[in-house]
């Protein structure tokens, strides 16, 4: 198995799939804007890059197989702070991952799609609705890869990432969590999948409270083995007395600087 370069390796997920990949026997390049944390697990290299950099990216990407897209601002920033590393970064690793040929897994969000409502259960072709300038990068990281796929023939699967989390820590959550045992079985299986092509996964555990309905997890052969309801007894009194965060799927990013003076029709065939 040709080496797998991990982004964000210093980041929560990537601390997390770091020492579970490796132990799996898989060569890791790990690298992160901030230094590794951890110790280094067996058979992985750290080197610290900018996403920004496109020389570093391209170098680190050399002779890989993999590219699994974890870097980046993770939550909602302004605008100049979410450009740099999610759109350039992003134009990076697929200008990387076209030379060399590999296949990229991207770390997308529930937020590319936050302002549907709860109510709804959604398919993955659904609209893009982003929450935030957040959102809205991993919409754009999306359609990068459909781009690739369609014009250089580069493999992308795209991880709509729920709340992916130790544990789910609101009501909300027991419809979005995904535990880290479910997101590390979602990516071995999106790297050895004979055949990805382009193709976008709802990234949850089998929560019976879930937004979401049909995506490719048939292609790449996942199912997840967790869910959040074991904590629904804990958690799911946890709700915000915010009206607009608690009506639709992205929370507390849709409700955040939310200046509109009258709320969006529930009615879908109104003007919104
Ligand atoms: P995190 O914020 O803990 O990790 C992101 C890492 O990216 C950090 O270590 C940070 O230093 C690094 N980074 C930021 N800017 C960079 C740059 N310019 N160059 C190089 N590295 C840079 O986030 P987390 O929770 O580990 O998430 C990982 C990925 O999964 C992110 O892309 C996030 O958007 C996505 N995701 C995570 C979810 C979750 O529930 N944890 C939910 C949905 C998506
Ligand atoms: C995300 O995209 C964020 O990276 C994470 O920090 C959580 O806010 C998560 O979404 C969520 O929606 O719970």
């Amino acid at each position: 198995m040709k080496p797998v370069l991990l982004t964000g390796a210093s980041g929560n997920l990537g601390r997390a799939l770091a020492p579970a990949l490796a132990a799996q026997g898989w060569a890791l390049r790990l690298t992160d804007i901030l230094p590794f944390p951890d110790p280094l697990p067996p058979g992985a290299s750290f080197t610290r890059a900018d996403l920004a950099d496109g020389l570093s990216i391209a170098r680190l990407a050399e002779g890989c197989g993999a590219i699994l897209h974890f870097g980046g601002i993770s939550v909602d920033k302004s605008y100049p702070e979410v450009a740099r590393p999610n759109l350039d970064g992003l134009y990076h690793i697929y200008e990387a991952a076209r030379r060399e040929g590999a296949r990229v897994l991207f770390a997308s969000s529930n937020h590319s799609i936050g302002f549907h409502e709860r109510g709804e259960t959604l398919d993955a072709d659904c609209a893009f609705r982003p929450d935030s300038y957040y959102g809205l990068s991993k919409a754009f990281g999306e359609l990068m890869g459909r781009l690739y796929w369609d014009k250089h023939g580069v493999e992308n699967v795209n991880l709509r990432i729920g709340s992916c989390f130790p544990k789910p820590i609101n009501a909300r959550m027991l419809s979005t969590w995904l535990s880290y045992g479910d997101l590390t079985r979602l990516v071995t299986a999106a790297v050895t999948a004979p055949r990805a092509g382009h193709c976008v996964i709802w990234a949850c555990s089998a929560n019976p409270a879930s937004f979401w309905g049909r995506d490719h997890r048939d292609r790449i052969g996942w199912a997840p083995q967790d869910t959040a309801e074991t904590f629904r007894a804990e958690v799911g009194h946890i709700v915000s007395t915010d009206a607009v965060e608690e009506r639709y799927q992205g929370g507390g990013y849709t409700s955040a600087e939310y200046s509109r003076a009258t709320p969006s029709p529930r009615d879908p065939f109104a003007l919104d």
